[in-house]
Protein backbone atom coordinates (compact mmCIF):
# COMPACT_ATOMS: atom_id res chain seq x y z
CA UNK A 1 0.00 0.00 0.00
CA UNK A 2 1.53 3.04 -0.27
CA UNK A 3 2.25 6.29 1.89
CA UNK A 4 0.15 9.09 2.09
CA UNK A 5 2.90 11.11 2.51
CA UNK A 6 6.66 10.68 2.22
CA UNK A 7 9.06 13.08 3.25
CA UNK A 8 12.40 12.20 1.47
CA UNK A 9 16.30 13.61 1.86
CA UNK A 10 16.04 15.21 4.97
CA UNK A 11 18.20 15.54 8.16
CA UNK A 12 15.49 14.47 11.29
CA UNK A 13 16.02 15.35 14.80
CA UNK A 14 14.95 13.56 18.06
CA UNK A 15 15.59 14.96 21.22
CA UNK A 16 18.62 12.35 21.49
CA UNK A 17 19.59 11.86 17.89
CA UNK A 18 20.31 13.39 14.25
CA UNK A 19 20.11 11.30 11.22
CA UNK A 20 19.45 11.02 7.25
CA UNK A 21 16.10 9.29 6.82
CA UNK A 22 12.80 9.37 4.59
CA UNK A 23 9.90 9.41 6.87
CA UNK A 24 6.38 6.99 5.87
CA UNK A 25 3.17 8.64 7.15
CA UNK A 26 -0.21 6.88 6.66
CA UNK A 27 -3.71 7.62 8.59
CA UNK A 28 -2.13 10.46 10.19
CA UNK A 29 0.53 8.31 11.76
CA UNK A 30 4.06 7.94 11.19
CA UNK A 31 4.73 4.15 9.81
CA UNK A 32 8.21 4.25 9.05
CA UNK A 33 11.38 5.45 8.72
CA UNK A 34 14.05 4.56 6.90
CA UNK A 35 15.45 4.73 3.26
CA UNK A 36 14.15 3.77 -0.16
CA UNK A 37 10.65 3.98 1.49
CA UNK A 38 8.64 3.05 -1.85
CA UNK A 39 5.68 4.80 -3.22
CA UNK A 40 3.87 8.11 -2.27
CA UNK A 41 0.57 9.62 -3.32
CA UNK A 42 2.63 13.06 -2.20
CA UNK A 43 6.10 13.32 -1.55
CA UNK A 44 8.24 16.08 -0.24
CA UNK A 45 11.90 16.87 -0.51
CA UNK A 46 13.55 18.08 2.39
CA UNK A 47 17.16 18.20 0.78
CA UNK A 48 19.12 20.63 3.05
CA UNK A 49 16.26 21.07 5.43
CA UNK A 50 15.84 20.00 8.94
CA UNK A 51 13.18 17.69 9.86
CA UNK A 52 11.99 18.43 13.58
CA UNK A 53 9.03 17.22 15.34
CA UNK A 54 6.07 20.10 15.50
CA UNK A 55 6.66 22.31 18.18
CA UNK A 56 4.53 21.84 21.16
CA UNK A 57 4.01 25.00 22.95
CA UNK A 58 2.68 24.65 26.42
CA UNK A 59 2.39 27.85 27.55
CA UNK A 60 -0.45 30.16 25.50
CA UNK A 61 -3.38 32.31 26.39
CA UNK A 62 -5.54 32.76 24.18
CA UNK A 63 -9.09 34.35 24.46
CA UNK A 64 -8.68 34.30 28.00
CA UNK A 65 -11.09 37.22 30.11
CA UNK A 66 -8.58 39.95 31.67
CA UNK A 67 -10.57 42.02 33.11
CA UNK A 68 -13.31 44.86 32.10
CA UNK A 69 -12.98 46.49 29.18
CA UNK A 70 -10.11 44.41 27.74
CA UNK A 71 -9.71 41.99 25.28
CA UNK A 72 -6.72 39.42 24.21
CA UNK A 73 -5.97 39.57 20.94
CA UNK A 74 -5.82 36.09 19.83
CA UNK A 75 -8.46 33.76 19.43
CA UNK A 76 -8.17 29.97 18.71
CA UNK A 77 -8.50 31.03 15.28
CA UNK A 78 -5.48 33.67 14.97
CA UNK A 79 -3.68 32.15 18.04
CA UNK A 80 -3.24 28.57 16.21
CA UNK A 81 -2.64 30.19 12.80
CA UNK A 82 0.10 32.44 14.52
CA UNK A 83 1.28 29.37 16.39
CA UNK A 84 1.72 27.34 13.25
CA UNK A 85 4.02 29.80 10.94
CA UNK A 86 5.93 29.51 13.97
CA UNK A 87 6.80 26.13 13.33
CA UNK A 88 4.19 24.27 16.11
CA UNK A 89 1.43 21.89 16.08
CA UNK A 90 0.27 21.80 19.21
CA UNK A 91 -0.52 24.32 22.06
CA UNK A 92 -1.64 24.32 25.77
CA UNK A 93 -3.71 27.58 26.78
CA UNK A 94 -5.02 27.98 29.82
CA UNK A 95 -8.29 27.41 30.55
CA UNK A 96 -9.45 30.51 33.54
CA UNK A 97 -11.83 29.17 36.36
CA UNK A 98 -14.21 32.53 36.45
CA UNK A 99 -14.42 33.04 40.65
CA UNK A 100 -17.46 31.69 42.08
CA UNK A 101 -18.14 29.34 39.28
CA UNK A 102 -17.55 25.36 38.02
CA UNK A 103 -14.33 24.79 35.93
CA UNK A 104 -16.67 22.86 33.66
CA UNK A 105 -18.48 26.29 32.95
CA UNK A 106 -15.38 27.53 31.78
CA UNK A 107 -14.11 24.85 29.72
CA UNK A 108 -17.25 24.44 27.25
CA UNK A 109 -17.05 28.01 26.61
CA UNK A 110 -13.24 27.11 26.15
CA UNK A 111 -14.30 24.03 23.87
CA UNK A 112 -17.35 25.93 22.06
CA UNK A 113 -14.31 28.80 21.00
CA UNK A 114 -11.93 25.70 20.01
CA UNK A 115 -14.02 23.63 18.16
CA UNK A 116 -13.70 23.87 14.40
CA UNK A 117 -11.45 27.12 14.49
CA UNK A 118 -7.89 25.83 15.35
CA UNK A 119 -5.05 24.90 12.72
CA UNK A 120 -2.77 23.18 15.51
CA UNK A 121 -3.93 20.33 17.83
CA UNK A 122 -5.07 21.89 21.20
CA UNK A 123 -5.17 20.69 24.97
CA UNK A 124 -6.21 22.65 27.82
CA UNK A 125 -4.84 23.51 31.43
CA UNK A 126 -6.59 24.77 34.26
CA UNK A 127 -6.13 27.96 36.03
CA UNK A 128 -7.61 27.23 39.65
CA UNK A 129 -9.00 30.62 41.02
CA UNK A 130 -11.58 29.45 43.43
CA UNK A 131 -10.39 26.32 45.17
CA UNK A 132 -13.70 25.48 47.37
CA UNK A 133 -14.64 22.61 48.62
CA UNK A 134 -16.63 21.38 45.26
CA UNK A 135 -14.00 22.06 43.34
CA UNK A 136 -10.90 20.15 45.30
CA UNK A 137 -13.65 17.20 45.90
CA UNK A 138 -15.35 16.74 43.05
CA UNK A 139 -14.86 18.76 40.03
CA UNK A 140 -11.24 18.62 39.28
CA UNK A 141 -10.33 14.85 40.40
CA UNK A 142 -13.34 14.33 37.85
CA UNK A 143 -11.26 16.90 35.45
CA UNK A 144 -8.17 15.00 35.71
CA UNK A 145 -10.00 11.45 34.69
CA UNK A 146 -11.51 13.50 32.19
CA UNK A 147 -7.54 14.41 30.61
CA UNK A 148 -7.12 17.91 32.14
CA UNK A 149 -3.74 16.65 33.96
CA UNK A 150 -2.31 20.32 34.42
CA UNK A 151 -3.41 23.24 36.74
CA UNK A 152 -2.08 26.55 37.46
CA UNK A 153 -1.85 28.77 40.41
CA UNK A 154 -1.34 32.28 40.74
CA UNK A 155 0.64 33.64 44.21
CA UNK A 156 -0.20 37.40 42.53
CA UNK A 157 -2.80 39.19 41.20
CA UNK A 158 -5.48 40.20 43.37
CA UNK A 159 -8.16 38.79 41.80
CA UNK A 160 -6.25 35.02 41.12
CA UNK A 161 -3.79 34.59 43.69
CA UNK A 162 -4.30 31.56 46.51
CA UNK A 163 -3.06 31.81 49.66
CA UNK A 164 -0.60 29.12 50.73
CA UNK A 165 -2.90 26.82 52.34
CA UNK A 166 -5.00 27.05 49.38
CA UNK A 167 -2.07 26.47 47.16
CA UNK A 168 -1.61 23.43 49.44
CA UNK A 169 -5.14 22.36 49.33
CA UNK A 170 -4.56 22.29 45.21
CA UNK A 171 -1.75 20.42 45.16
CA UNK A 172 -3.62 18.06 47.42
CA UNK A 173 -5.89 17.66 44.85
CA UNK A 174 -2.97 16.63 42.38
CA UNK A 175 -1.12 14.34 44.75
CA UNK A 176 -4.00 12.27 44.94
CA UNK A 177 -4.85 12.58 41.20
CA UNK A 178 -1.48 12.29 39.32
CA UNK A 179 -2.07 16.09 37.77
CA UNK A 180 0.81 18.14 37.83
CA UNK A 181 0.22 21.75 39.47
CA UNK A 182 2.42 25.27 37.89
CA UNK A 183 2.67 27.88 39.47
CA UNK A 184 3.17 31.77 38.91
CA UNK A 185 5.96 32.80 41.36
CA UNK A 186 5.40 36.11 42.55
CA UNK A 187 4.75 38.01 45.64
CA UNK A 188 1.48 39.68 45.77
CA UNK A 189 1.59 41.54 48.86
CA UNK A 190 5.21 42.63 48.23
CA UNK A 191 4.29 43.91 44.67
CA UNK A 192 1.42 45.72 46.43
CA UNK A 193 3.40 47.47 49.03
CA UNK A 194 6.07 48.73 46.03
CA UNK A 195 2.98 49.98 43.73
CA UNK A 196 1.64 52.17 46.56
CA UNK A 197 5.27 53.14 47.01
CA UNK A 198 5.38 54.04 43.42
CA UNK A 199 2.11 55.83 43.06
CA UNK A 200 2.65 57.83 46.37
CA UNK A 201 5.85 59.43 44.19
CA UNK A 202 3.57 59.73 41.18
CA UNK A 203 5.74 57.48 39.21
CA UNK A 204 3.16 55.57 36.97
CA UNK A 205 4.93 55.07 33.30
CA UNK A 206 5.36 51.31 32.39
CA UNK A 207 8.72 51.12 33.76
CA UNK A 208 7.51 50.92 37.22
CA UNK A 209 5.94 47.77 36.20
CA UNK A 210 9.29 46.38 36.21
CA UNK A 211 10.91 48.18 39.64
CA UNK A 212 7.37 47.24 41.24
CA UNK A 213 8.00 43.35 40.89
CA UNK A 214 11.74 43.24 41.09
CA UNK A 215 13.39 39.83 41.05
CA UNK A 216 13.16 39.59 45.13
CA UNK A 217 9.49 39.34 44.80
CA UNK A 218 10.03 36.25 42.29
CA UNK A 219 12.47 34.33 43.88
CA UNK A 220 10.89 34.55 47.31
CA UNK A 221 7.59 33.11 45.98
CA UNK A 222 9.82 30.51 43.93
CA UNK A 223 11.46 29.35 47.26
CA UNK A 224 7.39 29.13 48.60
CA UNK A 225 6.32 27.12 45.89
CA UNK A 226 9.13 24.35 45.82
CA UNK A 227 8.40 24.69 49.79
CA UNK A 228 5.10 23.80 49.66
CA UNK A 229 5.42 21.16 47.05
CA UNK A 230 7.64 19.47 49.24
CA UNK A 231 5.32 19.59 52.15
CA UNK A 232 2.43 18.57 49.79
CA UNK A 233 4.90 16.01 48.14
CA UNK A 234 3.87 16.56 44.21
CA UNK A 235 6.33 17.58 41.90
CA UNK A 236 6.12 21.01 40.70
CA UNK A 237 6.27 23.19 37.31
CA UNK A 238 7.84 26.88 37.97
CA UNK A 239 6.80 28.67 34.94
CA UNK A 240 8.29 31.88 33.30
CA UNK A 241 11.71 32.02 35.00
CA UNK A 242 13.03 35.70 34.66
CA UNK A 243 16.45 35.42 36.07
CA UNK A 244 18.96 33.43 38.39
CA UNK A 245 17.83 33.79 41.69
CA UNK A 246 14.47 31.67 40.94
CA UNK A 247 16.70 29.17 39.49
CA UNK A 248 19.11 28.91 42.39
CA UNK A 249 15.73 27.77 44.05
CA UNK A 250 14.73 25.59 41.62
CA UNK A 251 18.36 23.80 41.82
CA UNK A 252 18.36 23.65 45.39
CA UNK A 253 14.99 21.98 45.77
CA UNK A 254 16.65 19.19 43.38
CA UNK A 255 19.34 18.98 44.76
CA UNK A 256 16.83 18.43 47.95
CA UNK A 257 15.18 15.38 45.66
CA UNK A 258 12.08 16.98 44.55
CA UNK A 259 10.92 16.50 41.16
CA UNK A 260 10.96 20.78 40.00
CA UNK A 261 10.72 21.52 36.29
CA UNK A 262 11.31 24.99 35.07
CA UNK A 263 10.14 26.79 32.29
CA UNK A 264 11.72 29.80 30.86
CA UNK A 265 10.83 31.98 28.01
CA UNK A 266 12.10 34.43 24.94
CA UNK A 267 11.41 37.50 26.66
CA UNK A 268 14.04 36.49 29.32
CA UNK A 269 16.67 35.88 27.20
CA UNK A 270 15.94 38.79 24.18
CA UNK A 271 14.12 41.79 26.40
CA UNK A 272 14.83 43.92 29.29
CA UNK A 273 13.40 46.58 31.64
CA UNK A 274 15.07 48.82 29.72
CA UNK A 275 12.18 48.00 26.93
CA UNK A 276 9.45 49.19 29.23
CA UNK A 277 10.91 52.85 29.10
CA UNK A 278 9.53 54.02 25.55
CA UNK A 279 8.30 56.94 25.00
CA UNK A 280 4.91 57.89 24.21
CA UNK A 281 3.63 54.85 26.60
CA UNK A 282 5.47 52.60 23.93
CA UNK A 283 7.00 50.45 26.73
CA UNK A 284 3.42 49.05 27.41
CA UNK A 285 4.34 46.67 24.50
CA UNK A 286 6.51 44.86 26.39
CA UNK A 287 4.69 43.91 29.78
CA UNK A 288 4.56 41.27 30.91
CA UNK A 289 5.01 39.33 34.77
CA UNK A 290 7.70 38.43 35.81
CA UNK A 291 9.28 41.71 33.71
CA UNK A 292 11.79 41.45 31.63
CA UNK A 293 15.49 41.88 33.67
CA UNK A 294 19.16 43.10 32.37
CA UNK A 295 22.11 41.43 30.43
CA UNK A 296 22.81 39.39 33.14
CA UNK A 297 19.26 38.12 33.68
CA UNK A 298 19.66 36.77 30.18
CA UNK A 299 22.71 35.02 30.34
CA UNK A 300 21.15 33.07 33.53
CA UNK A 301 18.45 32.12 31.37
CA UNK A 302 20.95 30.81 28.29
CA UNK A 303 22.88 29.00 30.78
CA UNK A 304 19.57 27.44 32.60
CA UNK A 305 18.99 26.38 29.04
CA UNK A 306 22.10 25.48 28.62
CA UNK A 307 22.70 23.23 32.07
CA UNK A 308 19.25 21.91 31.80
CA UNK A 309 17.85 24.05 35.33
CA UNK A 310 15.19 24.70 32.82
CA UNK A 311 13.11 21.37 30.92
CA UNK A 312 10.47 24.07 29.30
CA UNK A 313 11.48 26.81 26.68
CA UNK A 314 7.51 27.70 25.91
CA UNK A 315 6.36 31.50 24.68
CA UNK A 316 3.92 32.55 27.34
CA UNK A 317 2.36 33.89 24.42
CA UNK A 318 -0.38 36.41 25.97
CA UNK A 319 -0.86 39.10 22.96
CA UNK A 320 -2.92 42.84 24.10
CA UNK A 321 -3.08 45.25 20.88
CA UNK A 322 -1.09 47.68 21.38
CA UNK A 323 -3.22 50.72 19.73
CA UNK A 324 -6.48 49.91 21.23
CA UNK A 325 -8.91 51.28 24.11
CA UNK A 326 -9.71 47.06 24.55
CA UNK A 327 -5.41 46.71 24.68
CA UNK A 328 -2.09 48.60 26.44
CA UNK A 329 -3.17 51.68 25.68
CA UNK A 330 -6.71 51.55 27.35
CA UNK A 331 -8.45 54.49 29.46
CA UNK A 332 -7.42 53.49 32.63
CA UNK A 333 -3.88 51.95 31.84
CA UNK A 334 -2.81 55.40 30.21
CA UNK A 335 -2.86 56.37 33.85
CA UNK A 336 -0.78 53.86 35.82
CA UNK A 337 1.28 50.97 34.69
CA UNK A 338 -0.64 48.64 37.38
CA UNK A 339 -3.36 48.95 34.95
CA UNK A 340 -1.73 47.91 31.60
CA UNK A 341 -2.52 44.39 30.74
CA UNK A 342 -0.11 41.84 31.73
CA UNK A 343 1.28 40.08 28.38
CA UNK A 344 3.00 39.80 25.10
CA UNK A 345 2.68 37.96 22.03
CA UNK A 346 5.42 35.45 21.31
CA UNK A 347 3.80 31.95 19.87
CA UNK A 348 4.98 32.82 16.08
CA UNK A 349 8.59 33.82 17.35
CA UNK A 350 9.33 31.13 20.37
CA UNK A 351 11.00 28.31 17.93
CA UNK A 352 12.69 31.15 15.64
CA UNK A 353 14.43 32.70 18.06
CA UNK A 354 15.99 29.74 20.36
CA UNK A 355 16.79 28.05 16.90
CA UNK A 356 18.83 31.33 15.78
CA UNK A 357 19.84 32.80 19.30
CA UNK A 358 20.53 29.12 20.91
CA UNK A 359 21.46 26.73 17.52
CA UNK A 360 23.16 28.76 14.92
CA UNK A 361 24.88 30.50 17.97
CA UNK A 362 26.27 27.38 18.98
CA UNK A 363 24.46 27.55 22.65
CA UNK A 364 22.88 24.50 22.38
CA UNK A 365 22.61 21.63 19.86
CA UNK A 366 19.64 20.34 17.60
CA UNK A 367 18.73 17.80 20.61
CA UNK A 368 18.39 20.02 23.19
CA UNK A 369 16.26 22.22 21.05
CA UNK A 370 14.05 19.33 20.39
CA UNK A 371 13.88 18.59 23.74
CA UNK A 372 13.22 22.47 25.02
CA UNK A 373 10.60 22.72 22.54
CA UNK A 374 9.05 19.49 21.96
CA UNK A 375 9.58 15.82 23.48
CA UNK A 376 9.92 17.75 27.12
CA UNK A 377 6.38 19.88 26.57
CA UNK A 378 4.81 16.04 25.43
CA UNK A 379 6.60 14.18 28.39
CA UNK A 380 5.46 17.05 30.58
CA UNK A 381 1.88 17.10 29.87
CA UNK A 382 1.00 13.56 29.54
CA UNK A 383 1.38 14.01 25.40
CA UNK A 384 4.07 11.71 25.27
CA UNK A 385 4.92 9.02 23.23
CA UNK A 386 1.69 10.71 20.67
CA UNK A 387 3.02 13.57 19.98
CA UNK A 388 6.93 15.38 20.81
CA UNK A 389 9.34 13.42 18.83
CA UNK A 390 9.55 11.53 15.28
CA UNK A 391 9.28 7.82 16.28
CA UNK A 392 6.90 4.78 14.24
CA UNK A 393 3.80 5.59 15.92
CA UNK A 394 3.74 8.77 16.65
CA UNK A 395 0.85 11.58 15.26
CA UNK A 396 2.82 13.21 11.98
CA UNK A 397 3.54 16.73 13.81
CA UNK A 398 6.32 17.64 11.48
CA UNK A 399 7.85 20.92 10.84
CA UNK A 400 10.39 21.84 8.39
CA UNK A 401 13.15 24.08 9.28
CA UNK A 402 15.42 25.69 6.46
CA UNK A 403 18.19 26.39 8.76
CA UNK A 404 19.72 29.00 6.51
CA UNK A 405 17.20 31.45 5.68
CA UNK A 406 17.28 34.60 7.18
CA UNK A 407 14.23 37.36 8.00
CA UNK A 408 13.85 40.17 9.89
CA UNK A 409 11.11 40.10 12.09
CA UNK A 410 8.13 42.46 10.62
CA UNK A 411 4.76 42.22 12.32
CA UNK A 412 3.06 43.06 9.54
CA UNK A 413 4.49 39.61 8.14
CA UNK A 414 3.27 37.86 10.94
CA UNK A 415 -0.16 36.11 11.93
CA UNK A 416 -1.33 36.63 15.50
CA UNK A 417 -3.90 39.46 16.50
CA UNK A 418 -2.37 41.63 18.17
CA UNK A 419 -0.66 45.17 16.16
CA UNK A 420 3.17 44.80 17.45
CA UNK A 421 5.94 42.48 17.69
CA UNK A 422 7.78 43.19 20.93
CA UNK A 423 10.85 41.79 18.48
CA UNK A 424 10.36 43.79 15.72
CA UNK A 425 13.48 44.35 13.51
CA UNK A 426 15.34 41.43 15.08
CA UNK A 427 17.12 39.23 12.51
CA UNK A 428 16.81 35.60 12.64
CA UNK A 429 18.17 33.02 10.87
CA UNK A 430 16.32 29.32 10.68
CA UNK A 431 12.74 29.69 9.76
CA UNK A 432 10.05 26.61 9.51
CA UNK A 433 8.82 26.25 5.88
CA UNK A 434 6.83 23.75 5.88
CA UNK A 435 4.12 22.19 8.53
CA UNK A 436 2.38 19.15 8.64
CA UNK A 437 -0.05 18.18 11.47
CA UNK A 438 -1.22 14.62 11.34
CA UNK A 439 -0.33 14.01 8.35
CA UNK A 440 -1.84 17.05 6.24
CA UNK A 441 0.32 20.12 4.88
CA UNK A 442 -0.68 22.77 6.72
CA UNK A 443 1.97 25.44 5.77
CA UNK A 444 3.86 25.20 2.37
CA UNK A 445 6.64 27.55 1.67
CA UNK A 446 6.05 30.02 4.19
CA UNK A 447 2.33 29.87 2.67
CA UNK A 448 -1.34 28.57 4.56
CA UNK A 449 -2.50 25.42 3.04
CA UNK A 450 -4.01 23.94 5.69
CA UNK A 451 -8.17 24.61 6.78
CA UNK A 452 -9.55 26.54 10.13
CA UNK A 453 -10.87 22.98 11.73
CA UNK A 454 -7.61 20.89 11.04
CA UNK A 455 -6.42 21.54 14.24
CA UNK A 456 -8.33 19.30 17.01
CA UNK A 457 -8.73 19.00 20.70
CA UNK A 458 -6.52 16.47 22.57
CA UNK A 459 -7.12 15.31 25.91
CA UNK A 460 -4.11 14.13 27.69
CA UNK A 461 -2.44 11.36 29.72
CA UNK A 462 -1.05 12.34 33.09
CA UNK A 463 2.29 13.46 33.57
CA UNK A 464 5.46 11.09 33.48
CA UNK A 465 6.51 13.48 36.64
CA UNK A 466 3.19 11.88 38.11
CA UNK A 467 4.65 8.43 38.89
CA UNK A 468 5.28 7.25 42.07
CA UNK A 469 5.91 3.90 43.59
CA UNK A 470 2.35 3.24 44.05
CA UNK A 471 1.06 5.24 40.57
CA UNK A 472 4.72 3.21 38.63
CA UNK A 473 3.96 4.70 35.08
CA UNK A 474 2.23 7.61 34.23
CA UNK A 475 2.02 6.82 30.31
N1 LIG B 1 1.20 35.14 33.65
C1 LIG B 1 1.30 34.44 32.59
O1 LIG B 1 1.58 33.27 32.67
N2 LIG B 1 1.06 35.01 31.41
C2 LIG B 1 0.75 36.34 31.24
C3 LIG B 1 0.52 37.08 32.44
C4 LIG B 1 0.88 36.38 33.67
O2 LIG B 1 0.88 36.95 34.71
ZN1 LIG C 1 1.88 33.50 34.90
ZN1 LIG D 1 1.30 32.78 30.95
Amino acid sequence: MPYDLVIQNGTIATASDVFQADIGIRDGVIVQIGRDLGEAVESIDATGRYVLPGGIDSHVHIAQPSGEGIVMADDFESGTRSALFGGNTTILPFCLQEKGRPLREALKAYHAFADGNCYTDVSFHLIVSDPSDAVLGQELPALVEDGYTSFKVFMTYEDLRLSDGQILDTMDVARRTGALVMVHCENEDAIRYLIGRHEAEGDVAPRAHATTRPVAVEREATHRAVSLAEVADVPLVIVHVSNRESMEEIERARRRGRKVIGETCPQYLMLTADDLDGMDWEGAKFVCSPPPRDAESQEACWDGLERGVFDLFSSDHCPFRYDDPAGKRNPKGMTSFRHIPNGIPGVELRLPILFSEGVNKGRIDLPRFVALTATNQAKTYGLYPRKGTIAIGADADIAIWDPALTRTVRHAEMHDGADYSPYEGLELTGWPTIVVLGGKLMVSDGALVGRKGDGRYRSRDRSYLATRRDRPTAL
